[in-house]
């Protein structure tokens, strides 16, 4: 093992729930436990209706801090690709129509606190690698079984939005995504989205070319706050975060899943979102199973 190697993941034995999250108010490991069957139901109701669902509060103001303190500490790590992006993350494709939506390319100047320079105690792994957590997300988004991803840059990493940044327009890699919001910034850095505009069938570039030429009809927009969870269909809708402005940074947590455990980003996605890509993007560059494109 190098010395940089990122630590493994720990077990279910190791991990305290209540030391992220009140298990009075949300007690996600009774599985008897009517409140909890009233959490999942009231998810599922958003994620059809809003294609997001949205739990205020739910992971404890100390371990936000304690989040929020780790991302400070390891920032100066973060990646800033400083790149032009489609919402695919693709290269462009000269062959395509100058308007087609895999040509329309915007800078992203958010930058990622990788998931590899995460702290050995970190709270945001201990929320990442609990099962207990991956089966009620699960429950949730009604859709299993769901695995970690195998993504040694993305799986868990923190998206940082300092002064002027600005996340574009895209879809994301993975399947599902739980963002933990771990510092507001002051303004602006709020979370776009076009709910299921594509589906596995049907990229319906149509529709996503009149939300990236400014369309808003079908936009949802959300503005979390400290501590808040969203659960998000990042694979089927358009999403983006506009600029954030002020001294402090929009910083978020962002656990992220998939239907199969063994993809992970392709490596132009790699580079272009988390600054590089490894032997593994390149040796795991496969057909997937949904045919949409990335
Ligand atoms: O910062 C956010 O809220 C979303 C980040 C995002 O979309 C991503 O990391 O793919
Ligand atoms: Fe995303």
């Amino acid at each position: 093992m190098t010395k940089n190697a990122s630590p493994s993941a720990f077990s279910s034995f190791e991990i305290r729930l209540d030391e992220f999250i009140d298990l009075e108010e949300f007690p996600i490991h009774d599985l008897t436990s009517p409140r909890r069957e009233m959490l999942v139901n009231d998810c599922r109701k958003d994620l059809e209706k809003w294609g997001c669902a949205h739990i205020p509060n739910f992971i404890t103001s100390s371990a936000v801090q304690k989040m929020r303190d780790e991302a400070f500490r390891i920032m100066a790590g973060a990646l800033r690709a400083h790149s032009f992006v489609n919402p695919y993350l693709t290269k462009d494709d000269s062959s395509l129509p100058k308007d087609h939506p895999m040509r329309f390319f915007e800078e992203r100047t958010s930058s990622f606190i990788n998931s590899d320079l995460l702290e050995t105690d970190s709270i945001l792994r201990k929320i990442y690698d609990s099962d207990v957590m991956v089966h009620f997300f699960s429950e949730c988004l009604n859709v299993g079984p769901i695995y970690r991803w195998a993504e040694p840059l993305g799986r868990n990493p923190y998206s940082v939005m300092k002064d002027g940044d600005y996340f574009p327009w895209h879809f994301d890699g993975n399947d599902f995504t739980v963002s933990i919001l771990v510092n507001e910034s002051d303004e602006g850095g709020d979370f776009e989205y076009a709910p299921d505009i594509r589906s596995p069938k049907n990229e319906n570039f149509n529709d996503v070319k009149s939300v990236l030429y400014g369309e808003r009809d079908k936009l949802k927009v959300l503005s979390l706050r400290t501590g808040d969870l969203q659960i998000f269909k990042g694979r089927y809708s358009l999403h983006r975060v506009t600029v954030t402005k002020g001294t402090e940074p929009r910083i978020i947590a962002l656990p992220t899943y998939v239907t199969n455990p063994y993809l992970v980003n392709r490596p132009h996605h790699a580079e272009a979102f988390y600054g590089r890509s490894m032997p593994i993007h390149h040796e795991r560059n496969l057909e997937r199973l949904d045919n949409l494109t990335d």
